[in-house]
């Protein structure tokens, strides 16, 4: 009886200390999503998603209180044509990073709730393959801001 109080214990306290780490499994970095013009009713996501442990961190699907809808795509070069091919979910490595960045892997944002502006931040909400969940923000950045810094770099050749 005794035991047995003892085995419930440990495989309680086994599943806590599993909880309390699952923030920090994927970590996710630089996340952010380039501002576009207002009429737009669809924007990019871009970041890395980092996997510190040693399995496969599957991200199976994606909401947002800030969005009607979130895709998982990745750009590809079809017969010369840029395509962007939807995703079921994305696997990150382990003790690897996964980037999602311009013509690679990304996230389509449908329909955003409100008009997103440069410096606003949107929360996303990510499902994982064994059940788990965990959020991330993300910042709206101005691309004209990567434009200037590209031109001024010219400069100096
Ligand atoms: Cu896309």
């Amino acid at each position: 009886m005794h035991l047995l109080k003892k085995a419930l214990l440990s495989t309680f306290l086994l599943c806590l200390s599993v909880t309390a780490h699952a923030a920090d499994q994927l970590m996710v970095m630089n996340a952010w999503i380039p501002e576009m013009p207002p009429v737009s009713r669809v924007m990019a996501g871009f970041g890395r998603f980092i996997n510190q442990t040693n399995k496969d961190i599957e991200i199976t699907g994606l909401s947002s209180p800030d969005f009607g809808r979130i895709e998982m795509h990745l750009s590809k070069e079809v017969d010369g044509m840029a395509r962007m091919i939807p995703q079921k979910s994305l696997v990150v490595q382990p003790k690897a990073s996964l980037e999602l960045k311009h013509g690679s892997y990304h996230l389509m944002l449908f329909n955003p709730v409100k008009r997103l502006k440069a410096g606003d931040s949107a929360i996303i909400n990510m499902t994982l393959a064994n059940g788990q969940t965990q959020s991330f923000k993300a910042e709206v950045r101005s691309t004209m801001d990567d434009m200037k810094h590209d031109h001024s770099h010219h400069h100096h050749h």
